[in-house]
């Protein structure tokens, strides 16, 4: 590369990669044990053919604990008998007699979805989407050979997932391993809106039933945004059905106890020995086989399945088996992270919020791992939301957001971690400062024993003034504790955050003065003679 053109600044990705390339980094494996579901047969995994379900005669579970699966026989629904009387009815019976008729349009959909669901509003933009966005002979194309498709993986759900799926709930590590194709289902059974309204989740949890993106009205300007989305997700059922995938995909939620978060201002590791790598171009979703960042909401996907469009949400969409999570991840505390091994990449994206475009396929060329994984782990961080950006400097919101990076980026593994892909986390829709969020990742990268990639997302001169604090941090040998201390003097401080960069250099300065000081006065006063 020409210097002139060269993008980015720091160590080069061959180098952070070393001799063992993207696609060799140890993966966790998948092993089954109390917290550790796996919903198939292992043996069958042989990325030929989707691997087998777990067969299995466990008595469904409709309690506070596991996924309320629609075709449980407790999911009772109320229906009007020819006298006016109420009987209960097994919803899933509703639901199959339903989706089993013909299906033209968009109107004939939404009043089959009104049988088994009454908490639907108009679904205008679904009507939107196939009567004014797609041409006509897409429509039909839909209605004819997609729509069934969908239909017939969803209602294989019985078959296809026989084990009770457990909530991933607060304050408790737990991981979920499902193959592609009961996630293909489970996202079906999303579409047709299936899923039981439950009242102990709905706050705590994200919810899964596309109901917003098919029916709540957004500002004019969202409406771009939203077709394309459902262009991604018609395109993922799409390819699904003319090939199901064959691999398989780990949820897993991290939750770390108190006293295993580091003791900040007492880390004496040198922050220059963590390798940084910062680009003005790129994007997250293609630095292979790091460990990639979803800049996240503490429900996990966020506006996924509304109206939102940021990374985030376009991370979700183009590889929609993420939005699955929503059905089984409560809530993430300050001290939890939800990482994701496997998911697939079927769109290609053009543009950023509301001028987002579909773009067409996308072939994913990821390698599996052993366990049938793609190679590719996201972990959802949520960063958090400042109303007024002097907040983010208090030690107290720093720490935090210094523990949530820690935690996802934090491997029980010690050695030849993937560097972390990353960037402007917290920086976009929650307006934090990227030149403090980049400390603070940077800081956590080194705890975490990870190399650094950062893309500024455009932003060359963001990228070369946190290269400079990297350098100035690397020649002065300063150690995350020393670093810390000076982020909170900082925040004692009551600068505004521009001058963040500034401060720290001259804290050191001052402190490295007060030092020599310190020293000449001890080495006077030891030499001084006593009379
Ligand atoms: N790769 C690298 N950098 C990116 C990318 C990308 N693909 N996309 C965006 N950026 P934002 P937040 C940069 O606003 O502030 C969602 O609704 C770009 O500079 O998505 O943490 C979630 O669900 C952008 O301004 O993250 C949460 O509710 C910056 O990253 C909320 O947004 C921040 O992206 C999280 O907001």
């Amino acid at each position: 590369e020409n210097s002139n053109t060269k993008s980015w600044v720091g160590t080069s990705l061959n180098e952070i990669y070393g001799k063992w390339g993207p696609w060799n980094y140890i993966t966790d494996p998948v092993t089954p044990s109390r917290y550790n579901h796996v919903f198939y047969n292992l043996e069958t995994v042989d990325l030929k053919n989707p691997p087998k379900p777990y067969c299995s005669s466990e008595k469904l579970l409709w309690d506070n604990d596991n996924v309320r699966m629609p075709f449980c026989e407790k999911n009772l629904f109320p229906v009007q008998n020819d006298d006016g009387t109420e009987v209960l009815k097994p919803r899933w019976e509703i639901i199959q007699t339903s989706l089993l008729q013909t299906i033209n349009n968009s109107r004939e959909l939404e009043a089959l979805m009104n049988t088994y669901n009454t908490r639907l509003p108009r679904l205008i933009n679904l009507h939107h989407f196939f009567e004014e966005e797609l041409e006509q002979e897409e429509a039909e194309h839909f209605f004819k050979n997609v729509l069934p498709g969908i239909i017939d993986l969803a209602l294989q759900l019985p078959h296809l997932v026989q084990k009770n799926v457990p909530l991933l709930k607060q304050g408790v590590q737990k991981s979920l391993t499902l193959t592609q194709q009961q996630i293909a289902s489970l996202l079906a059974n999303a579409f047709l809106c299936t899923f039981p309204w439950r009242k102990d989740t709905a706050t705590s949890y994200p919810g899964v039933n596309f109901i917003r993106i098919f029916g709540f009205q957004y500002k004019p300007t969202r409406q771009n945004a939203i077709m394309n989305k459902l262009r991604c997700i018609c395109h993922y059922f799409r390819k699904v059905l003319v090939k199901s995938p064959v691999g398989v995909v780990t949820f897993e939620r991290k939750s770390l106890s108190k006293h295993l978060f580091p003791r900040w201002d007492k880390e004496e590791n040198n922050l220059g020995n963590t390798r940084i790598h910062i680009c003005s171009e790129g994007k997250i979703e293609d630095a292979k086989g790091l460990l990639q960042v979803d800049f996240a909401n503490k429900n996990v996907g966020g506006g996924v399945l509304g109206s939102g469009c940021v990374q985030e949400e376009i991370r979700y969409i183009i590889s929609p088996e993420l939005i699955i999570s929503r059905l089984f991840t409560e809530r993430l505390d300050s001290n939890e992270a939800l990482v994701v091994i496997g998911a697939e990449r079927y769109s290609k994206y053009k543009g950023y919020g509301d001028s987002f475009e579909w773009a067409g396929n996308c072939e994913d060329l990821t390698p599996y791992d052993e366990y049938g994984r793609r190679r590719t782990t996201i972990v959802a961080i949520d960063a958090i939301p400042f109303r007024k950006a002097s907040d983010q400097y208090t030690s107290a919101l720093m720490l935090r957001e210094l523990n949530k990076a820690y935690v996802g980026f934090y491997s029980r593994f010690e050695k030849h971690l993937p560097a972390v892909a990353t960037g402007n986390w917290g920086c976009g829709a929650f307006r934090g400062n990227p030149y403090l969020k980049s400390l603070l990742q940077f800081m956590a990268c080194s705890a975490t024993k990870r190399d650094l990639v950062y893309f500024t997302f455009g932003d060359s001169e963001l990228r070369d003034s946190i290269y400079n604090m990297y350098t100035f941090i690397a020649t002065n040998q300063i150690t995350t504790g020393k670093l810390w201390r000076y982020l909170c003097s900082f925040s004692n401080s009551k600068l505004s955050g521009d001058s963040l960069f500034a401060f720290i250099q001259q804290a050191h300065f001052d402190v490295k003065k007060q030092l020599a000081i310190t020293d000449f006065m001890k080495n006077f006063s030891t030499e001084a003679p006593s009379t």
